[in-house]
């Protein structure tokens, strides 16, 4: 294993990450090989890593959280993924559904905060719908006031934590077309009318559920509305661009594993009567999947830096997103390339990093989305 050189703002921050690469290697990386081919999510481990305080980072202290940069949460949810992707993504996805409560929600509901990011409870954010995905403000899922409930009627689709999340993020139509019109409600998963689906038979992130979910006329309390009506989209947007910045971030780690297991091997395995590293076609290969990596990992904490220091982020968080998941499938693939065959079976994790590699090209907006918010910038003074 490679040790990244990394320089943190904090004595804390070096301990948290300490305590992160402490769990990950005691309690993430003996599981992730059964639990992935099982299928099976690991709720246990979600609450120990709720309970050291890992599901709250950048939240502040009174909220319940651990009031770290963004800087320091990516490089901890880096060093989560190195060891099982979907365990971060779990951190990533939890960590974007608190986000429209602490940034948006009434006095009333950023009391829940505690709860909602004291480590107990999961949350999930459901955006998308059968459909309406990269177009997220056509979104057609209704809820209408009715006395003090709205009630919600339409399909989700795609929503990670899907059947094991304790609370939901709805974005929802209260108004007229287009992005105007959408408001955010915050669900209990319990509501009676909030149907889970099926999981989804995925290629990689197995461990990890994802399914559509059905809201038949949901009732959900008026005063569970996040923000004021209408301002959903923006509130939508506004968590993307700090959940791209997680995406990245997992990226990193998992792109650093596959770099890792890579070049272990060629160091191991000989040929022709020497390590295959000592060839040049695969040392140099190595040396161009190290170097974008580092570059990965330097233009992701560069956005986070932004955000830490309030400066707009968006475009460079879209940035990040495309670059680190271009990089994860491209080092994941050439990782398995590595290996040659061996690469192709199940006995070796690379075969599972390239599966898992693909979905971050994808998830919270395509990188095609965030190749138009990029030029879409560029066409802007
Ligand atoms: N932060 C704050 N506000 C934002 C914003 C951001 N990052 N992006 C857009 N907005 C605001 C705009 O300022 C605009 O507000 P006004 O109407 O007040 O001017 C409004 O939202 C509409 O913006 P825009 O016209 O850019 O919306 P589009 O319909 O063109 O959509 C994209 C923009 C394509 C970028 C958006 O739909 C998107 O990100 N799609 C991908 C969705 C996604 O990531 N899905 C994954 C779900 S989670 S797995």
């Amino acid at each position: 294993m490679t040790t990244v050189d990394r320089i943190l703002p904090t004595e804390e921050a070096q301990e948290l990450l300490g305590l992160a690469t402490e769990l990950a290697d005691g309690e993430l990386a003996p599981r992730v090989a059964e639990f992935e081919s099982r299928g099976e999510f690991p709720r246990e481990l979600l609450r120990t890593l709720g309970r050291s305080g890992l599901l709250g980072l950048p939240y502040p202290e009174s909220a319940g959280g651990a009031e770290q940069p963004y800087e320091v949460y990516l490089q901890v949810l880096e060093v989560l993924a190195s060891r099982w992707l979907a365990v971060a993504e779990a951190v990533s996805v939890h960590t974007l559904a608190c986000f429209p409560v602490a940034a948006y929600g009434s006095d009333k509901l950023r009391g829940m905060l505690p709860e909602l990011i004291g480590g107990e409870l999961l949350g999930a954010y459901c955006l998308s719908e059968p459909q309406g995905g990269s177009d997220a403000a056509a979104l057609a899922t209704r809820a209408v006031r009715d006395g003090e409930e709205y009630v919600v009627s339409g399909t989700k689709a795609w929503i990670t934590h899907a059947g094991v999340a304790d609370f939901y993020n709805i974005f929802c139509r209260t108004g007229g077309p287009g992005p105007g019109g959408i408001s955010c409600l915050l669900a209990d998963a319990a509501t009676p009318g909030i149907v889970p689906q099926a999981r989804e038979k995925t290629m990689g992130l197995r461990s990890s559920p994802v399914a559509q979910i059905a809201f038949d006329d949901a009732r959900v309390p008026a005063d569970r509305l996040v923000g004021p009506e209408g301002v959903g989209f923006r509130i939508a947007m506004q968590a993307l661009d700090s959940g791209r910045l997680g995406i990245a971030a997992c990226a990193v780690g998992l792109a650093q594993a596959a770099l890792d297991y890579a070049t272990g091997y060629a160091r191991e395995r000989n040929q022709f009567g020497r390590p295959i590293i000592a060839f040049q076609g695969l040392g140099f290969l190595l040396a161009d999947m190290a170097t974008q990596v580092a570059a990965a990992r330097a233009l992701t904490l560069a956005a986070a830096r932004l955000r830490d220091a309030g400066r707009p982020y968006s475009v460079e968080a879209a940035k990040a997103k495309v670059f680190a998941t271009d990089t994860a499938m491209k080092v994941t693939t050439d990782a398995v390339q590595v290996l040659g065959g061996s690469g192709y079976v199940a006995d070796h994790p690379v075969e599972r990093y390239m599966r898992e590699a693909k979905v971050l090209q994808i998830v919270e907006g395509t990188n095609q989305i965030q190749r138009l918010v990029i030029s879409r910038s560029l066409s802007r003074d």
